[in-house]
């Protein structure tokens, strides 16, 4: 596999925006967890706090043509792609105004325009819906990407697709976000074996990153990139990260082992972040500072908007108009 140095290819610029949208997500999600619990989003939420640097990081290497499937944890992946926080944030309150037109809320976000092919809360969903758009691709150049978690490996799903792509060749590259749990299961409890083994049984090219590290998940998501846009099939990426707050809305997170969540936060992806700002860039905790208060303040005015923004009316759905 060509082996591309990705981290030598950002400037302080492109980096500081990057860093920007990870902070963005951070905060949208802590908002939207403060609007749930005031009751004005409506569900359930499945909150990516923690596991920001793997959309970001790999959005960051994705062509404007590629195409990207996400899960119900998904409003990370569709901030990291480009989706508009204000129309995101519309959607999670049921708004008009929505990208979705506030039909879908949190867990079913889509946004062709974005190349987000769609936020699936069945768990494996985001493979079969990248495999067949990997189908779609082949042959142009472009990529399919499927984000999924350490669980979803044990669906059927993902070992059907996996054999699909490799006998077809398929551009796809398969990301799996290790987060150590699947809802309230410790992976290891369920998982016979590496989970890296079994893309291996396929025959597919292999990468394990460190999830938090927003330059080696870029690095990995790079070289995965390039293997399957140049005509060599499907890809595999599996990173490791962890999520800081529950599974979804109110659970409390009472599995975690003892210290665990502590840990992961000494290894932050923020945090490691403003130390790249500041090591590899020169940047000053000011300039880091101005840039947390920026998104801060883009997600305060997106909240009133949202707030006041109209519901759509009652009734069908308007004719769905496909891109
Ligand atoms: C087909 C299917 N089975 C079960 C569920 C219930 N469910 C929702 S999330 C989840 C756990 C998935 O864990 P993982 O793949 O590790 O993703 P994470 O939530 O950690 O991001 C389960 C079992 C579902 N949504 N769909
Ligand atoms: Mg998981």
């Amino acid at each position: 596999m060509v082996r591309v140095a990705a981290d030598l290819q950002l400037d302080r610029t492109t980096y500081e925006s990057l860093y920007r949208t990870m902070v963005l997500i951070r905060k949208f999600e802590e908002m939207v967890q403060d609007l749930f619990e005031r009751g004005h989003v409506h569900g359930t939420t499945h909150l990516y706090s923690g596991q920001e640097a793997v959309a970001v990081g790999v959005a960051s290497v994705l062509g404007p043509q590629d195409r990207v499937a996400a899960t119900y944890r998904g409003h990370g992946h569709a901030l990291a792609l480009g989706v508009p926080p204000q129309q995101l944030l519309d959607e999670m309150l049921g708004r008009k105004t929505g990208i979705c037109g506030g039909r879908a809320g949190s867990m079913n976000v889509i946004d062709l325009e974005h190349r987000l092919i769609g936020c699936f809360g069945i768990v494996g969903g985001s493979i079969a819906a990248a495999t067949g758009a990997g189908l779609a691709l082949k042959g142009t150049g472009n990529v399919a990407v499927a984000y999924f978690g350490d669980g979803t490996t044990n669906h059927g799903y993902f070992f059907e697709c996996l054999n699909f792509a490799k006998v077809l060749e398929l551009p796809v590259v398969y990301v799996c976000e290790n987060n150590l749990y699947g809802e309230f299961t410790p992976w290891e409890d369920v998982t016979a074996g590496r989970i890296e083994a079994r893309p291996e049984a396929f025959e597919l090219p292999v990468q394990r990153a460190d999830g938090n590290d927003l330059f080696a998940v870029r690095d990995a998501a790079a070289r995965a990139l390039d293997h399957a846009r140049s005509g060599n099939g499907p890809a595999f990426l599996e990173v490791m990260t962890y999520r800081y707050v529950g599974h979804s809305r109110s659970d409390p997170g009472k599995y975690r082992k003892p210290g665990e969540l502590d840990a992961w936060r000494k290894r932050d992806p923020l945090l490691i972040g403003r130390q790249a700002l500041r090591e590899r860039y020169d940047a000053s905790d000011e300039d880091v500072d101005r840039i947390v208060e920026s998104a801060r303040v883009e997600l305060v005015a997106a909240r009133e908007a949202g707030l006041a923004a109209p519901f759509p009316e009652p009734g069908p759905v308007d004719e769905f108009k496909p891109a």
